[in-house]
């Protein structure tokens, strides 16, 4: 997704250039050997249906660079997030603006509270998009975009004028909140069910012992949700779910492809935050901890 941002927030750049003088784009990396493995792939490039671009976006390691930095989209895994901030805190403006492309109902709240003299947005996306090689990103699926604070705030057009709106089909979401807690929903019915049957999102639908396993797990977040104080009325968690394996029934779920790469998953910020917030609420969840316990080992197994 950051590759995606980049490049988008680079061609928009190219086309209101006054607007963009005072904060160029940049792309911050990890680490030295992101950067290396970015110069050897000669920058950054993006294929979007029959074309493919090659896109001189400039790019640093987060912690070397020394430019302020006025916006920041921060387009990691939910748990590296405080990390990513943490290493750019002292180039953040007063006031800058941080915007959060995270799974999950938990670190958008931490952000929040640590950074009080930010401006914290949340982003929510159904694009699709993945890397075919090392910096070069696909455009995969044509997708929304919505944007908004945790406090309902109304729209912020600065922002939306240095965002690629049309390119991304962004709105403003007054209740962006709520979308981040039926995002959660579905990853939480989704994700680690994938991880369990080593399947695509669309056999959860298939498999008749996978199928059941997840109208199982519906019914539980659904009922979690309605009684957790904190959390919107979540609808019929089912039915949406049902709707995103239908349009994702091909796709490998990002947990399945961190859990088949062996890197640490977002289960953190997914089943074991529901746990979590369960627990705290003294609710039992049967079901997920099942998941999670089926999951975990799982995870074991692969070492
Ligand atoms: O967001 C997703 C993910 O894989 O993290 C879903 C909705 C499950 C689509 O694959």
């Amino acid at each position: 997704m950051g590759g995606l941002w980049a490049a988008r927030l680079w061609q928009l750049a190219q086309k209101t250039p006054a607007h963009w003088d005072a904060t160029p784009v940049h792309l911050l990396l990890r680490d030295g050997n992101s950067l290396q493995r970015w110069q050897q792939a000669g920058g950054l490039r993006l294929r979007d249906k029959d074309t493919d671009l090659c896109l001189p976006v400039p790019a640093a390691v987060a912690g070397n660079d020394q430019e302020a930095i006025a916006l920041l989209l921060v387009c990691t895994k939910a748990q590296d997030t405080l990390a990513a901030l943490e290493g750019v805190r002292k180039r953040l403006q007063p006031g800058a603006r941080i915007v959060l492309l995270q799974n999950g109902v938990r670190v958008q709240d931490e952000v929040w509270q640590r950074y009080p003299d930010q401006q914290v947005y949340c982003l929510s996306t159904s694009h699709g998009a993945y890397m075919c090689a090392p910096f070069h990103v696909v455009h995969a699926g044509h997708g929304e975009a919505w944007i908004g604070t945790l406090a309902d705030a109304p729209a912020d057009h600065t922002l939306l004028s240095l965002l690629p709106g049309a390119e991304m089909n962004l709105h403003w979401d007054a209740a962006i909140r709520r979308r981040l807690w039926d995002k959660f929903a579905v990853n939480c019915a989704i994700n680690a069910l994938t991880v369990i049957h080593d399947c695509r999102n669309g056999e959860l639908l298939a498999n008749p012992q996978a199928h059941t396993e997840l109208l199982a797990l519906c019914d539980e977040i659904q009922s979690l949700l309605q009684s957790l104080p904190q959390a919107p009325e979540p609808g019929d968690v089912y039915s949406r779910v049902h709707a995103v394996l239908l349009a994702t029934a091909n796709n490998l779920s990002s947990t399945l492809q961190d859990f088949r790469a062996g890197r640490a998953t977002e289960m953190p910020y997914l089943n074991a935050n529901l746990r979590d917030l369960a627990h705290q609420a003294a609710l039992a969840c049967p079901r997920n901890d099942d998941v999670l316990r089926r999951f975990n080992a799982r995870v074991q197994a692969r070492g």
